[in-house]
């Protein structure tokens, strides 16, 4: 019914005001779109633009954007998550592989830098695969604060919660319920002691609806003003962050954010008193893994293994069935930052079932070596990428897109999840949101997006391939 109206609709456009049309046996596909157009910053003779491409029709696997601008003044100097060209006004946004095919309501967010003489028009018209996208919107960013509310329920239809329920490793894999593997794909907060604001109604909601993050990972710092100074607090607020995760049918990773020290042993006290409350508190819950040492460094794997031996069994006391992630030598990089790799792991593994062991990168900072390291590992181990940035290992410094997408795509290869650092808008090049985002409600335009979160927010918003039988 849908469909053909809208056929319907295209051909009165196409025809005029045609008295009859008849319609082909073979019904073409529906199209339609939307674009958000929003000016993000904007300085003498340049500015940045962000453009949230929405398909309204059919899924399209391929497409090409048009932007008119009103005339030649404007020109698209540098752009990112598609192929940009530009012929007299009119630029051309053209899919790269990873966005190339976009489902009904599926998005993808673009953006470019351009320059401009005179004043800067906003375009006058998108196209989307040559049809012109209708309730576009074109705004400027640049000097207020956006303090639109998003009141969007909770998605409709079935979430990855309700499609997978409860996790369980097989192999090396991540099953679901059907005991098939599944990739996690999502977020994780930056330290809650700091962004606390930044993890509310409204981004929770953007997160799950727009970005249909599939995982939200809680990172409570133990050290650096963290759980260590309030071990109810931090608790209670976790178990808050799971709960809104929950509610919108994304798991719920919780991170143990061990960093400074570096050997978990440190902390093993309180290790047990914290799991062992939000392991009873959430055992009836589908959507909780546990992430029981962040980044252990400087600290042999012997010691990592003991510590995991004595925390597991906690929690396995309280919620039996729950998927445990164990972090790994070296920063969680499976020992390789400090000159070892995976066969430590391979050849010495903890002592229990349901887990999986942690990797992380940087990708500005850890490349070929480190990639080739997690495609073998990925044979014998399973893997989690609980946490990773686009950027340098200190959280910013250069985006590295080239390096992300050649992560993103070995880690799509092989099936094996992922969180960003950060869904925040800490100001530092890491942060999926720019800085003072979280002061407001607006967390859904692309306004918002940094670099990082632009490309981010492209890869994860894709739609799941989770097996149903
Ligand atoms: C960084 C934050 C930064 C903060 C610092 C303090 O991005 O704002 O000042 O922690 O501890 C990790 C850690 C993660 C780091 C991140 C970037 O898990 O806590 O966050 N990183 O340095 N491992 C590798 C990089």
């Amino acid at each position: 019914m849908k469909r053909s109206t809208a056929v319907l609709a295209a051909c009165a456009v196409a025809l005029g005001s045609a008295a009859t049309i008849t319609l082909p046996n073979a019904v073409a596909a529906a199209q339609g779109c939307k674009v958000d157009y929003t000016v993000t910053s904007q300085w003498s003779g340049g500015f940045q633009a962000g453009v949230k491409v929405t398909n309204l029709g059919d899924t399209i696997s391929g497409w090409s954007l048009t932007i008119a601008f009103p005339n030649t003044s404007q020109r698209v100097s540098q752009g990112w998550n598609a192929t940009w060209t530009q012929s007299g006004s009119t630029a051309t946004a053209t899919n790269v592989d990873w966005n190339r095919t976009l489902g009904t309501g599926g998005s993808t967010d673009l953006g470019f830098v351009g320059s401009y003489s005179g004043s800067n028009p906003t375009p006058t018209s998108f196209a989307l695969n040559g049809v012109v996208c209708t309730g576009s919107t074109t705004s400027t960013s640049t000097t207020t604060t956006t303090t639109t509310t998003t009141t969007t329920n909770p998605p409709v239809g079935r979430t990855p919660v309700e499609i997978n329920g409860q996790l369980r490793v097989c192999g090396v894999n991540l099953c679901n319920q059907y005991n098939r593997p599944i990739q996690l794909r999502g977020m994780s907060t930056h330290g809650i002691q700091w962004f606390d604001k930044c993890y509310n109604t409204n981004s929770l909601n953007a997160l799950a609806n727009d970005w249909k993050s599939d995982l939200f990972r809680i990172a409570m710092y133990v050290q650096e003003q963290g759980y260590e100074t309030n071990p109810s607090g931090f608790t209670n607020r976790v178990n808050s962050l799971v709960d809104m995760a929950e509610a919108r049918g994304m798991y719920a990773m919780i991170d143990f954010h061990i960093l400074t020290p570096g050997d978990p042993n440190y902390n093993i006290d309180r290790a047990k008193t914290f799991f062992a409350a939000v392991a009873q508190r959430n055992a009836a819950k589908k959507n909780v893994i546990y992430e029981i040492a962040n980044e252990p460094n400087g600290v042999s794997w012997a010691s990592i293994k003991s510590y995991a031996e004595q925390v597991i069994p906690v929690i396995r006391a309280a919620d039996p069935d729950a998927v445990v992630i164990v972090g790994t030598r070296a920063w969680s990089s499976l020992g390789v930052s400090e000159g070892s790799n995976e066969s430590e792991v391979i050849n010495n593994p903890v002592n229990a079932t349901n887990i999986m062991y942690a990797f992380h990168f940087y990708a500005a900072s850890h490349k070929d070596n480190y990639r080739a390291a997690v495609s073998r590992a990925a044979q014998r181990l399973p893997l989690f990428v609980t946490e990773f940035g686009t950027v340098l290992a200190t959280g910013g410094g250069t985006f590295d897109r080239a390096s992300t997408v050649a992560w993103l795509d070995l880690l799509d290869s092989l099936k094996i999840g992922y969180a960003n650092w950060t869904y925040s808008d800490a100001n530092e090049s890491s942060a999926a949101l720019r800085p003072g985002t979280c002061n407001g409600g607006d967390y859904s335009s692309s306004g918002v997006l940094t670099e990082s979160g632009a490309l981010l927010k492209s890869r994860i918003s894709t739609t799941d391939n989770f097996p149903t039988s």
